[in-house]
């Protein structure tokens, strides 16, 4: 019997991914993964870790000795929302696997919407051959909203694409070749913005933050015409209807989403239908499962030799 502690696994992404990323990780250590039923009634005291996603609400009564919880994803408002959450570190998954793919996904609606998809998508199903005015990526502005691991990626790659990129965050930072503002600065950097870009996490600050009165503030009369909304932060922070208002009016020209303020998106939704809007369930980045076992694994060895964690999330910020 290793005297190892064992690590309690509450995932809630697919059972059988997890049981078989499972099957080869944390060696020499047990793992008590609550999915399978033959750990139901488990005595969980004693325990030091937890890698958690949407944990159960009772998780944190049931396992009172715990020392470290790491985060199944980047985000942990499903965490901090737990009220009988102990006053202990919290470790957010920060790994270039979910890093690059959300970064893939951010360049690919951008490009969607600067190379107009949508139009070339009707056109070819009537069978039309037509050449559309094509602004350069250079002539649209992408206003990335969160300059955290995954903002920073994107702008990196966005750029590369060629695109002029700015970016907003809670605090004013200073990054070689990117034009930055803070909070104060939030309606200049609207007035400048053809594409907005969501990354931020879900905060009492940014609950319903995109909204009808944000949208109004971007730029009108881009190089595409209108300003396109793309999230793949936090849904709560968007208001769903105020989207489909701002379509519908012609203040957005067209959005990608993959979160929503409910998951998954209710399928009458007008969401799904509409003209230029993109929806992903909530994909953009997915934890890799076996990245992030390697990930708590590497981070549970240095912690046992007196290492600092990393990537602690700050409860007074609240990400
Ligand atoms: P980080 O914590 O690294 O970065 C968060 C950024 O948001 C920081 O720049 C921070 O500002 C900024 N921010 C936070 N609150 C505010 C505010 N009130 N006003 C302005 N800026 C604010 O997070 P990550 O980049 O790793 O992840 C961002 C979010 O992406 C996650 O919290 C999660 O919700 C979401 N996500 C979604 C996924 C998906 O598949 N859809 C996958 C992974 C993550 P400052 O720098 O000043 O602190
Ligand atoms: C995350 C997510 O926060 O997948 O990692 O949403």
């Amino acid at each position: 019997m290793s005297d190892k502690s064992p690590v309690i696994v509450d995932l809630k992404f697919d059972p059988e991914t997890v049981a078989k990323s499972l099957a080869s990780a944390f060696p020499g250590r047990e793992v008590i993964n609550l999915a399978d039923p033959a750990t139901r009634g488990r005595d969980l005291s004693g325990i030091s870790y937890a890698v958690v996603w949407k944990p159960d609400g009772d998780l944190f009564e049931r396992a009172p000795d715990l020392k470290v919880i790491f985060s199944g994803g980047a985000g942990v408002d499903s965490i901090l929302s737990i009220p009988s959450l102990p006053d202990i570190p919290i470790v957010r998954f920060v790994d270039h696997t979910l890093t690059t793919r959300m970064s893939e996904w951010v360049v690919l609606q951008c490009l969607t919407h600067l190379r107009q998809c949508f139009t070339y998508a009707d056109m070819q199903a009537a069978r039309q051959w037509e050449e559309l005015a094509q602004p350069q990526a250079s002539e649209i502005t992408v206003g990335v909203m969160g300059l955290g691991v995954l903002g920073l990626d994107a702008v990196h790659k966005l750029k590369v694409m060629g695109f002029d990129v700015i970016g907003w965050s809670r605090t004013q930072k200073t990054i070689d070749s990117l034009e930055t503002f803070d909070s104060a600065g939030l309606d200049a950097f609207l007035g400048r913005t053809d594409f907005l870009v969501g990354l931020l996490p879900l905060t009492p600050e940014t609950e319903g933050f995109y909204n009808a009165g944000l949208f109004s503030r971007l730029r009108q009369g881009g190089a595409l015409g209108k300003p396109v909304f793309i999230n793949a932060g936090r849904g709560k922070s968007q208001v769903s209807g105020d989207i489909v208002a701002a379509l519908e009016k012609g203040v957005l020209g067209g959005a990608s989403l993959d979160v929503f303020e409910r998951e998954p998106l209710e399928t009458d939704s007008p969401l799904w239908g509409m003209k230029n809007v993109i929806v992903t369930p909530h994909a953009a980045a997915s934890s890799d499962e076996r990245a992030l076992f390697r990930n708590v694994e590497t981070q549970i060895a240095g912690f046992e030799r007196g290492k600092a964690l990393p990537d602690l999330v700050d409860r007074q910020r609240g990400y």
